[in-house]
């Protein structure tokens, strides 16, 4: 059994598939703090945790035009600035759940595939390590030359095949100082876990958690984007009229940055407010990708009818353009005089570039279910 090594989990973590192993933070838990604890943070594998000797652990560096380099995580330590970067991390399924029960637009009966995903796919971390740009400058790397593109990440977990888990960043962002790019060893100022890729892995802040490659093995750059299942034959999204037999992998970009972003954490779906209360409090989080800060979030106790600004706590090292953790929201508003039955809240965010959220998932419904940004609505009653 590949799988005979997995490490412990907190058994809070929502189990969305065993082997391999994928967990979501449980919502409540996400609002609780403003970084997520890393035995609560959520877990997406697609391969079993590799076992790695950590005494004996180095990542490759290499690339035409420059020298191999093979650093171990204390050489990283001892020749390398210390980075420190808040930075959130999304799977590009979260929020998978609201998409599969939508039907496909046009009654196709399109089937959407992936795990069920709802709002916890999706925490936020203190990552300690080096920036990816001074390790690939250390190695010779000309920034310029035109014959590297693309930086590709390869991690050490492998399929049955003995193929890794692999993906690719555009040069632009492994070399740009401010794209925040880590090799990271620390996450919340501890040893980064064997589920988060300890001993090292790459964060790639404002980009789609699938290139922050864990147990990161060998860095190569290189003229073209890496040629891997993840990078080519998943995490791209197609029109909503698009079933699996018409997908054209090469006609989609590999999902990067992610779109603006919210949801609602608490109350939960179904809940039961009281109409004594006279009032609902809705936390949630919002994020957005590239970097973008997130300058507003809507909340509505009517389904979308009317709207109020919600109060936003940042991370203290968050900053326009650079605001890679997320933006954690509340907001408390009146119930309906007098009113019982059933509510819908609804949340909606915007960023910097007055980006915000499309209102439901017809018009982004893509048979991976990847990217949902809808509005998120949560259904709840009010009773004496
Ligand atoms: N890196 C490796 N080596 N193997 C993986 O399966 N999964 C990716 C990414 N890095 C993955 C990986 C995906 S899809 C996501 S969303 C994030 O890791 C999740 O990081 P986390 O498990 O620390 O939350
Ligand atoms: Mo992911």
């Amino acid at each position: 059994d590949p799988y005979r090594n997995e490490p412990r989990r907190h058994p809070a973590l929502i189990v969305r598939s065993d082997k391999p192993f994928n967990g979501e933070t449980p919502a409540e838990l996400l609002v609780a703090s403003p970084v997520t604890p890393n035995d609560m943070f959520f877990v997406r594998h697609h391969l079993p945790v590799p076992v790695i000797d950590n005494d004996k652990f180095t990542v490759t560096v290499e690339g035409a035009g420059m020298r191999s380099l093979q650093l171990s995580v204390q050489q990283l330590q001892q020749n390398f600035k210390k980075a420190q970067v808040a930075a959130t991390v999304q799977c590009t399924g979260n929020r998978r759940t609201e998409m599969k029960a939508a039907p496909a637009p046009g009654g196709s009966g399109a089937q959407i595939k992936g795990l069920d995903w709802e709002v916890g796919a999706i925490s936020n971390a203190e990552w300690g390590g080096v920036l990816l740009r001074d390790v690939l400058l250390a190695a010779g790397l000309q920034p310029g030359d035109a014959s590297v593109q693309h930086i590709h990440l390869i991690g050490l977990d492998t399929d049955m095949t003995g193929t890794p888990y692999a993906a690719s960043i555009p040069i632009d962002k492994a070399l740009s100082e401010a794209g925040d790019v880590l090799l990271a060893w620390e996450m919340n100022g501890q040893p980064i876990p064997a589920d988060h890729g300890g001993p090292l892995r790459v964060v790639v802040p404002g980009t789609t958690g699938a290139r922050s490659v864990k147990w990161i093995g060998r860095i190569v750059a290189s003229a073209d984007e890496c040629q891997g299942h993840w990078q080519q034959k998943d995490y791209k999204a197609f029109s909503p009229g698009t079933d699996w037999d018409a997908i054209d992998w090469s006609a989609a970009p590999a999902i990067q940055e992610m779109p603006v972003v919210s949801a609602i954490c608490e109350p939960a779906e179904g809940a039961e407010l009281s109409t004594y209360d006279g009032e609902v409090t809705i936390k949630g989080y919002a994020w957005s990708g590239g970097g973008r800060d997130i300058i507003r979030v809507d909340v509505s106790a009517d389904g979308g009818k009317t709207w109020s600004p919600a109060k936003l706590s940042k991370h203290p090292h968050s900053r326009p353009s650079r605001a890679w953790a997320w933006t954690l929201y509340e907001a408390t508003l009146p119930l309906p005089e007098g009113f019982k039955g059933q509510l819908q809240l609804a949340c909606k965010a915007t960023d910097q570039s007055y980006n915000t959220q499309p209102e439901d998932v017809s018009s982004i419904w893509n048979i991976r279910g990847l990217v949902n940004n809808a509005w998120h609505k949560v259904n709840v009653s009010v009773v004496e």
